[in-house]
């Protein structure tokens, strides 16, 4: 390991140069988002986004990630192979708005999606549950920077967000105890989103 290297790295990928045309992406896109949200919560008479929150990876999480992935440690290197530096989340009540709000992502002209990780279709060995969408956002000038936005249900955000807490951002074995109950949590909470989907349908029917 290159200590000189590592730090030169944290410094650079902490920079003002390197985070900021991320941070004009996350704003491009946010503005979408809030767009999107106002035109269909109006159609579709309820709200459509819950939430909506961004962060910018820290250079710590950039340097974990890239030595976990075997990559160069070079500011460049980062910036073509990390995906999430910056990441939004976006929560949605129901199943299907996860796939509305990533077809209707895919309809902007300036917004390029690159790759389409579908985790509610295909949920990891965790469980984890989630739809990312990696698009490359149009900044000042002909810069590009990649965007993650994790789109998922307000229930796969509640175990996500324990999970993520007590398991998967831990390094100790501890953590084998509470995999299963997990897993089995996260299969109770697909189908809990699928019965509130047929329920919201049923009202829907009922009401219009
Ligand atoms: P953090 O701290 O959340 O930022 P890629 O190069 O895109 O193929 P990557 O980025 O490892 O490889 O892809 P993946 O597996 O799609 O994971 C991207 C992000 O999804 C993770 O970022 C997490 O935010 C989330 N995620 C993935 N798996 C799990 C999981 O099992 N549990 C939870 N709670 N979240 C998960 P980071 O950088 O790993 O972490």
């Amino acid at each position: 390991m290159d200590i000189k290297e590592e730090q030169e790295f944290l410094l650079r990928v902490g920079d003002e140069k390197f985070t900021l045309p991320y941070r004009e992406a996350i704003e491009r896109v946010n503005k979408k988002l809030e767009t999107i949200n106002k035109t269909y919560s109006e159609k579709l008479g309820r709200t459509f986004i819950s939430s909506q929150s961004s962060r910018i990876k820290t250079p710590e999480s950039c340097l974990k990630k890239m030595i976990h992935k075997g990559y160069d440690i070079k500011e460049k290197e980062a910036q073509s192979r990390l995906n999430d530096i910056a990441g939004i989340r976006v929560i949605c009540s129901f199943l299907d708005d996860i796939y509305r709000l990533a077809n209707l992502l895919k309809e902007e002209e300036d917004i390029e999606i690159i790759k389409i990780k579908d985790y509610v279709k295909k949920p990891k060995a965790s469980g984890y549950q989630s739809l990312h969408v990696i698009a490359l956002v149009p900044i000042e000038g002909t810069e590009k920077r990649k965007v993650e936005i994790q789109i998922r249900t307000q229930a796969m955000n509640f175990w996500a967000v324990v999970e993520h807490h007590f398991v998967y951002k831990q390094e100790d074995k501890g953590k084998a105890a509470f995999e299963k109950d997990l897993k089995e949590c996260a299969r109770q909470i697909y189908k809990i989103d699928k019965k509130m989907l047929l329920i919201r349908k049923r009202m829907e029917q009922n009401y219009c």
